[in-house]
């Protein structure tokens, strides 16, 4: 059983056999029923190794007939399944919780179509993000969402967990950026809402349901997704600032004269960077000179080249002159501009290096959004290392605790410290990484007692 949850395996529900595999052998071939032991540990461990299951089965369907089929089998056999993506999620919803059934997307990988008007895509959910952008990139679009996860995750799995990502200042939520879904439900039915209509006010929009439910209510198999264009000038400043009022006051006045050119603002403290530093083979700082309190990575994208340059350049001197950063770097070429982004995209992997992580992921007032962050560091002393990053733009924080092994004493420290103290400043513990098993339970911190009733009789 995994040490992540205190619940009891339902036994309401059934253990497979051979007539159980024989039968999906049957529906899919031998090849995608998968009984091998190193895929299916790998298949059964997340991605931070910190949620594990004990499933005997990997389904690999190639279809949505194929999808449908299992479903409809293992709901007549009271078989448990756990729908997976590109196994990237960070609280432990993509990896069995028992011995579940594993169905993982991957083999569905193809791209349907695209409308080169109006930049509408359908695909299948098993698309992994980066393809999916290069795919778009040589018709002149973009994919509305980018996360440090591209190369793994796939867009079932983005809008299962309605991820957020990098330009989620600029393109905002899925639920405004996917325009129909095709989902199986449990029992196997194909539910068909696969408009591209960019308007469609007949009755209630299902789909929103399916996005960020996490596989709870049905497996997505197909995506329409609006895709914004890929406009040609793109810029990255890497800045320092030297308190958290700054950041904020940096943040307002971007918006005001940057304003819709703005695709990323992004925050990280000098913990975050010197973390990054330590554990990412070959980062560097952009701004050597000193390790500054804060940084800032600010990214501008418009059609226009000279005029986007000029105006962050504009900016930086302007925020340089009136104090707001004390020092700034605008990237003059691509290589200058991943290096940058290699050390924001690269903190998870950081920490994942740097030993065992708590990690919470939360929505906050930004004034408020810091403080937490400090009020951690000062109540876990020199146990941890306490780092505070994320996308400030959205005022989403992202709490990382670093330790060098997981303990339940420290954790007490922890929990419920952080989700009473987000409540109280009625932020949300989940602002883009989903519930999953490690705050299925938690709920109640961000959601009223009325509304967690709606929700609760399908956990
Ligand atoms: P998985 O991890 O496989 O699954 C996630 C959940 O969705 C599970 O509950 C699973 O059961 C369900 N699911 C998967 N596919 C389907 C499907 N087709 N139908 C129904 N349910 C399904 N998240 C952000 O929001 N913003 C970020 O910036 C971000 N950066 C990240 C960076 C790194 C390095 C990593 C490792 C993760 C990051 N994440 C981020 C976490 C994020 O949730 C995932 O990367 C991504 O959205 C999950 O996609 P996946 O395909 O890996 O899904
Ligand atoms: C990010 O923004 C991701 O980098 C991951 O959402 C955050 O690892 C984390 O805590
Ligand atoms: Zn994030």
């Amino acid at each position: 059983s995994s040490a992540a949850t205190n619940a009891k395996r339902n036994p309401a529900f059934s253990t497979i056999n051979p007539d159980d595999v024989l039968h999906f052998k049957e529906i899919l071939g031998h090849k995608n029923v998968i009984q091998d032991e190193d895929r299916l540990l790998a298949a059964n461990v997340d991605w931070m190794r910190k949620y594990k299951g004990s499933s005997q089965l990997l389904l690999l369907p190639r279809n949505t007939e194929e999808v449908s089929k299992i479903l409809k089998y293992c709901n007549s056999r009271c078989l448990a399944v756990v729908p997976q993506g590109g196994n990237t999620g960070l609280v432990g919803g993509s990896v069995p919780v028992y011995d579940e059934v594993i169905i993982n997307l991957s083999t569905m990988d193809k791209i349907i179509s695209l409308d080169k008007v109006n930049g509408i895509l359908i695909c299948e959910a098993g698309c992994i993000l980066e393809n999916l952008n290069s795919f778009l990139a040589n018709e002149g679009y973009i994919m509305p969402l980018d996360l440090g996860a591209k190369g793994s995750c796939q867009i079932g799995g983005n809008i299962s967990t309605n991820a957020g990502g990098l330009h989620f200042i600029r393109y905002g939520s899925l639920h405004g950026n996917i325009l129909g879904l095709e989902v199986i439900l449990a029992d196997g039915t194909i539910l068909d809402m696969l408009t591209t209509l960019r308007k469609d006010n007949t009755g209630y929009d299902l789909k929103h349901l399916f996005i960020g439910s996490e596989g709870t209510l049905g497996i997505i198999t197909k995506i329409v997704v609006l895709t914004p264009c890929k406009l040609s000038s793109t810029n990255s400043a890497f800045l320092a600032c030297s308190d958290y009022l700054s950041c904020q006051k940096l943040l307002a006045e971007a918006k005001q004269d940057l304003g819709e050119a703005i695709s990323a603002f992004e925050f990280m403290d000098c913990n975050s960077v010197e973390m990054a530093l330590t554990h990412i083979e070959g980062a560097r700082n952009p701004l050597p000179a000193s390790l500054y309190k804060f940084y800032v990575l600010i990214e501008t994208t418009g059609a226009d080249e000279s005029y986007n340059r000029t105006k962050l350049e504009a900016f930086l001197l302007r925020s340089m002159e009136v104090g707001l950063i004390s020092d700034g770097v605008i990237a003059q070429d691509l290589n200058q501009a991943s290096s940058f982004w290699q050390i924001r995209e690269g903190l998870s992997e950081a920490t994942a290096k740097a030993g065992a992580v708590y990690k919470y992921d939360l929505s906050l007032p930004v004034d408020k959004l810091y403080s937490i962050v400090e009020e951690m560091r000062a109540r876990l002393g020199n146990i941890a290392k306490v780092i505070g990053y994320g996308h400030l733009g959205d005022g989403n924080l992202h709490l990382n605790i670093s330790t060098t092994h997981y303990d339940e004493k420290i954790l007490a420290q922890i929990e419920p410290f952080v989700y009473e103290w987000t409540a109280h400043h009625r932020g949300s513990i989940s602002a883009e990484h989903g519930l999953g098993l490690m705050k299925a339970e938690k709920i109640h911190y961000s959601k009223s007692e009325e509304a967690v009733l709606y929700w609760h009789p399908i956990l």
